[in-house]
């Protein structure tokens, strides 16, 4: 083989392929590391009350989290449209009516759209709350008429159950792929693409999620005070970057959601920095592959993330053969966030070891499980979800 092609290959099995085997999965090799303290200001000072919190420390990671890791996203817009097409549709055994709203936001003369399936429980007094996925998999998988609904979004259940489920492809705020992220949201904000600290795919994926919360404020079905935001993996690492900006999001679920989701970035368990910006270059800020094999130097780590979101209830899972995301490291990383969630005086019930497996943490302000099985969200998920967002709605308010 000519040489040069023989590099190409092996340029491109290294890009594509990043090797799972290169990653570490073996705890005694995680690094020693020291956490940016989420309780201490940049410039030295201790964050003690809920004032300082919000006033300083809040907004300096909020920046942290925009200049290095995901980037900003705007929110500026000329004129936004809700187009709902409810003509009457009865799905799921007619338990459930559709709503299939069109979000069509314009900026500078150009415009995206939000295609948003939602379905009211016809059982119902008043507005209902709600989960919003953010769906990263097929659309197939969100098909309202499909009486027996997935498992990934098992919406006749949680219909069942009193909820709204509503859920958008993130294809309509941003391709998933290199080549034509910018095919979306980027559209409407074209410098971000030249700043380092710009947006990418999950800025435009969260962006979409807050655009719908927009929608929800409008629509009487919805109980916009009471909507859960929900993301499986990459989706919830866009779940957790969309509630920690938009405080309207009243609970905030992240499946799985891995490295640069809930997973501690020093410990270097499973997917890392490197190996997450090499395989999807068009995901983070440009400035975040500063971080690639660097993260010590990282003025922030995910469990300041987690802790944005406070005093909200949160709630996160792993699965038991889903290394790659690395559960431990998940784990840890909500423990840390509650030293913020205490300050409200919002006592999780976490212990200092992670519950046993498929023995879900409900009662607490952060919820946690960890399910048997491989990376996927289930029934037993969602389930999990349902239990948590009726214990916050019965005795947070
Ligand atoms: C993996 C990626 C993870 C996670 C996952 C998914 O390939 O490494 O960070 O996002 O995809 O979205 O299912």
């Amino acid at each position: 083989m000519h040489i040069y092609r023989l590099f190409t290959l092996l340029a491109v099995a290294n890009l594509i392929g990043f090797k799972a085997s290169a990653q570490n999965y073996d705890e005694s090799k995680v690094p020693s590391y020291t956490l940016p303290n989420v309780l201490k200001s940049s410039a030295g000072g201790p964050i003690g009350d809920t004032n300082s919190w919000e006033t300083k420390r809040r907004p300096e990671i909020l920046k942290l989290f925009e200049d290095h890791v995901y980037g900003r996203v705007p929110r500026s817009l000329d004129s936004t449209k809700f187009d709902v097409n409810k003509s009457g549709n009865k799905v799921l055994k007619n338990k459930a009516h559709l709503k299939e709203v069109t979000i069509t936001a314009w900026k500078n003369g150009r415009y995206v759209q939000i295609h948003l399936t939602l379905l009211i429980p016809e059982k119902r007094k008043g507005p209902v709350p709600t989960f919003l996925l953010i769906n990263n998999r097929d659309s197939s998988l969100i098909n309202p008429h499909k009486d027996s609904s997935t498992d990934f979004w098992p919406a006749e259940m949680m219909i069942d159950s009193g909820y709204g489920m509503a859920a958008f492809q993130v294809v309509d705020a941003a391709p998933d792929r290199p080549e034509d992220y910018q095919k979306g949201v980027l559209q409407l904000y074209p410098d971000q693409l030249k700043a380092g600290n710009g947006m990418k795919a999950i800025g435009a994926w969260a962006w979409a999620a807050m655009t719908v919360m927009d929608y929800f404020e409008s629509d009487p079905d919805v109980d916009s005070k009471k909507v859960a935001l929900v993301g499986h993996s990459r989706g919830g690492k866009a779940a957790l970057w969309a509630g920690a900006q938009d405080q309207r999001f009243a609970i905030v679920i992240a499946n799985c959601s891995g490295n640069t989701g809930a997973a501690i970035s020093r410990r270097k368990f499973g997917e890392t920095i490197k190996a997450i910006n090499s395989r999807f270059p068009h995901w983070f800020a440009d400035n975040y592959k500063k971080y690639n094999d660097n993260e010590t130097a990282l003025p922030i780590d995910q469990h300041m993330l987690v802790a944005l979101i406070a005093p909200r209830p949160v709630y996160t899972t792993n699965a038991t053969e889903d290394l790659w995301a690395d559960p431990t490291g998940s784990y840890l990383s909500i423990l840390e966030a509650a030293k913020v969630y205490n300050l409200y005086q919002k006592k999780s019930t976490l212990s200092s070891t992670a519950p046993a497996v498929g023995k879900p943490i409900i009662n607490s302000i952060i919820g946690y499980h960890l399910r048997q099985g491989v990376h996927d969200m289930t029934r037993f998920d969602w389930q999990q979800f349902a239990k948590f967002a009726r214990y916050h709605s019965n005795h947070v308010e």
